[in-house]
C-alpha cells in the first residue's frame, strides 16, 4: 500500500530534510510549499531532501489509522538512514498536536534541529514554540528566504545573537518565546524558482483525477501565477496568510513567461494535458491575464486549464481571451444568491454580477463551478432561499454547497472562536460541525440542507452537456499520449460513482459535515465538494 517515491536520493546526508506529513499521502495535489522551498534551498547551495510518501487510494488518512503509523515508521527509518541536519514541515491547525508528537519522537530517534512553518506556524507560533518543545524554530510567513538564512546560520553553527537579525522567526529563548521582526515579501515574485517538481513522484499527481479541473479525470497539474488576494471576506482564512510578513502586500504576481515556462515544462516533460490555476483569485489584474494567454497561444502549448476567480473579475473580452489559450472551466467563489449575506461576509460584489459572469459562461460554452455556502453570519430561510433560486437560474456545471468553517486567521475564528481547543474541530476526517460555529440565525438542519440542495442542483447530465469546452476537453484527451490511463481512469471513477457516490445519493448523504459511521474510512470533504472556505 505505501508507495515511496520514485525518484532517487540525491543527498547522503542532507543538510535538510523536507517532509510531507503522512495525512498527506492521499493527496493529489503536490506539496507545493515544501517543493518551492526545496528549489530556493538548492539553488542556494543548500543540499535537501524531500519526503513525499504516498498511497494509492482516493480515502483520507486519519492521523491516528495503522495506515499513518505505517508510513510514519517508514518516514522515521529514512531519517535514520538519512540523518540529516535540519528537518522542516509544514502544519495545518488541526495537526498541531500530531506535529509536536511526531517532532518529538524525531527528536529522540535522531538528534536534529526541528523547524515548521506554513499556516498555523506562522498564525500562532507559540503553539509550536515552548519550554521543552521538540520544535527548536517556526518560519513565520513566506518560506523560501527566511528559511535560507536560518538553515545558513544553523549550518554555519552560529549563536545566541546572530539568530536575532533573523527576519521572520521564533525560538525560545532563556524563559520566553522570541519573535523576530518581519521580513518584507519576496519581490518580484519570479525570483521564487519553480517548485521542484523532479523531488516528488509525478506519476502519481499526473494520473488522471477529476478534482483539479473538476469532476473531468485528466492528467493535471497545480500552478501559481500569484501569491495572495487583496479582498477581505471575513470567512477566509487567505487574506492573513500572506499578510504575516513585513510588506503586507495583499498580491504579487509571476511575470507571464515564468507562467508560461512552468506550464511548458508540465506538458511537455511530465505529459500533462490539464493545470489547474490555484491563485486565491486568478483574474485580480485583467491585462496581465491577458498577457498570459497571448503567451501560451503564441508558444502553441497544447493543454487545457482551469482557474479559481470572483464573478466581478470577468467580462466578456477577458474569458474569450481566457477561452482562446485553452481555458475549459472557471470556479467562482459565488458564496450566496441573497445580497445581505454577500455584504454580511464582506464579499463586496453584488448579485447582478454573478448573474452576469454566469451568462457571458454560458454564452461563449466554458464550463462553470459555483462554490455556495450555507452558515452564513445571520442567515435566515429567505437567504437560504435565496440560494437555491440564484442556482437554478444560473446553472453552473458544478455547484459546491459547503458550510462556512471559520478557520484561524480569519475574522469570523476571531469572533467566535476559542483558540487552543476548537483546534480539534478542523479535523478533516471529522467534519462535525460544531454548534459554537453554527452562526445561521435559521434552524433547519445544516447537514441535510447541504447534502440535499447538492443532489438536487447537481445531475450527471448538466456535466454531460455538449459545450465548447467539452470540444476542447475531448480534443484534448484525443491527441493525448495518455489515452491508456483515460480509459483506466474512466473505468475507476464508474466504479466510485457505482459503488461509492451513487449509494450515498440514494440515501442523501453527500454531506462531508455529517456522521461517519465509525471506522469506515471517509472520502475526504475536499475531495467531494470543495467547499468555499477551502479555497
Ligand atoms: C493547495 C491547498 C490545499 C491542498 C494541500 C496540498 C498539499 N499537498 O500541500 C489540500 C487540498 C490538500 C488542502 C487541504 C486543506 N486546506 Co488548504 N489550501 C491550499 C491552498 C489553496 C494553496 C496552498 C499552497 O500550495 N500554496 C502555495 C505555497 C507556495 O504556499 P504555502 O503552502 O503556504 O507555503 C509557503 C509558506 O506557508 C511556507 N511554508 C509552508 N510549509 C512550510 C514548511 C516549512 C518547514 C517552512 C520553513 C515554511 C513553510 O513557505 C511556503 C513558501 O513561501 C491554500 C491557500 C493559499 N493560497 O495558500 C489553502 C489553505 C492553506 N488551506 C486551508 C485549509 C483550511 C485546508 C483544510 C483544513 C480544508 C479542509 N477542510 O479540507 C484542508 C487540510 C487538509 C490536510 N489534511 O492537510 C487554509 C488554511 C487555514 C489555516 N488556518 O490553517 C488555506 C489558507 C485556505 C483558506 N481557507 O484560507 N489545501
Ligand atoms: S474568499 Fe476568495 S476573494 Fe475572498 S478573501 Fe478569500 S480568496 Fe480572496
Amino acid at each position: 500500500m505505501v508507495e515511496e517515491k520514485k525518484s532517487h536520493r540525491i543527498h547522503e546526508h542532507p543538510d535538510i530534510c523536507l517532509i510531507s506529513l503522512p495525512s498527506r499521502a492521499h493527496s493529489t495535489r503536490p506539496p507545493l510549499g515544501l517543493m518551492t522551498i526545496c528549489s530556493y534551498l538548492e539553488k542556494h547551495g543548500i543540499s535537501v531532501e524531500l519526503i513525499d510518501l504516498k498511497v494509492k487510494d482516493l480515502k483520507i488518512l486519519e492521523l491516528e489509522s495503522p495506515k499513518a503509523r505505517e508510513l510514519e515508521e517508514k518516514i522515521i527509518e529514512m531519517l535514520k538512514d538519512m540523518r540529516p541536519t535540519m528537518v522542516g514541515m509544514g502544519t495545518f491547525t488541526h495537526e498541531v498536536d500530531y506535529t509536536l508528537s511526531f517532532a518529538k519522537r524525531i527528536k529522540s530517534e535522531i538528534n536534529t534541529t526541528i523547524i515548521v512553518g506554513g499556516q498555523h506556524s506562522s498564525l500562532a507560533p507559540e503553539d509550536f514554540i515552548f519550554e521543552n518543545s521538540p520544535i527548536d524554530y517556526v518560519v513565520v510567513g513566506e518560506g523560501e528566504e527566511t528559511f535560507r538564512e536560518l538553515t545558513r546560520a544553523i549550518l554555519d553553527q552560529k549563536q545566541g545573537e546572530a539568530f536575532h537579525s533573523i527576519q521572520s522567526i521564533s525560538f525560545w529563548e532563556k524563559d520566553h518565546i522570541q519573535k523576530t521582526l518581519l521580513r518584507p515579501l519576496i519581490e518580484p515574485l519570479d525570483n521564487v524558482p519553480m517548485p521542484a517538481y523532479e523531488r516528488v513522484d509525478m506519476s502519481f499527481y499526473t494520473q488522471p483525477n477529476p478534482y483539479a479541473i473538476r469532476y473531468f479525470p485528466l492528467a493535471s497539474m497545480y500552478v501559481f501565477a500569484s501569491r495572495g488576494c487583496p479582498a477581505h471576506c471575513t470567512f477566509c482564512a487567505i487574506p492573513s496568510v500572506w499578510r504575516y510578513n513585513e510588506t503586507k502586500k495583499p498580491i504579487r504576481f509571476r511575470s507571464a513567461k515564468a507562467v508560461a515556462d512552468e506550464v511548458e515544462l508540465l506538458v511537455k516533460k511530465y505529459n500533462v494535458d490539464g493545470i489547474y490555476f490555484y491563485d486565491d483569485d486568478f483574474c485580480v489584474w485583467k491585462s496581465h491575464v491577458i498577457d498570459i494567454c497571448k503567451e501560451f497561444i503564441e508558444r502553441k502549448i497544447p493543454f487545457v486549464w482551469g482557474a479559481e476567480t470572483r464573478v466581478d473579475k470577468v467580462d466578456e473580452e477577458l474569458l474569450t481571451w481566457m477561452q482562446k489559450a485553452g481555458c475549459i472551466q472557471i470556479d467562482f467563489g459565488v458564496e450566496s444568491g441573497s445580497q445581505a449575506m454577500l455584504d454580511a461576509v464582506n464579499k463586496n460584489c453584488k448579485v447582478e454580477k454573478i448573474h452576469q459572469a454566469f451568462e457571458i459562461c454560458h454564452k461563449l460554452g466554458i464550463r462553470t463551478f459555483a462554490n455556495m455556502m450555507y452558515n452564513l453570519p445571520g442567515e435566515t430561510q429567505e437567504d437560504v432561499r435565496m440560494n437555491q433560486e440564484l442556482i437554478a437560474k444560473i446553472k453552473p456545471t458544478t455547484v459546491s454547497f459547503g458550510l462556512m468553517t471559520p478557520y484561524p486567521g480569519s475574522q469570523i475564528y476571531d469572533e467566535i472562536a476559542s483558540g487552543k481547543e476548537d483546534y480539534h474541530y478542523f479535523k478533516e476526517a471529522e467534519w462535525k460541525m460544531p454548534t459554537k460555529f453554527v452562526v445561521a440565525k435559521h434552524s433547519l438542519d445544516l447537514d441535510k440542507l447541504v447534502s440535499e440542495d447538492n443532489i438536487r442542483f447537481n445531475s450527471p447530465l448538466q456535466q454531460l452537456t455538449p459545450s465548447t469546452s467539452m470540444k476542447m476537453i475531448l480534443r484534448q484527451m484525443a491527441r493525448s499520449s495518455r489515452k491508456m490511463d483515460y480509459a483506466k481512469s474512466f473505468f475507476t471513477l464508474g466504479k466510485f460513482l457505482v459503488f461509492d457516490r451513487l449509494p450515498r445519493m440514494i440515501a442523501k448523504n453527500v454531506s462531508p459535515y455529517s456522521s461517519k459511521p465509525k471506522n469506515k474510512e471517509v472520502i475526504p470533504a475536499s475531495e467531494i465538494t470543495a467547499t468555499s472556505s477551502g479555497k
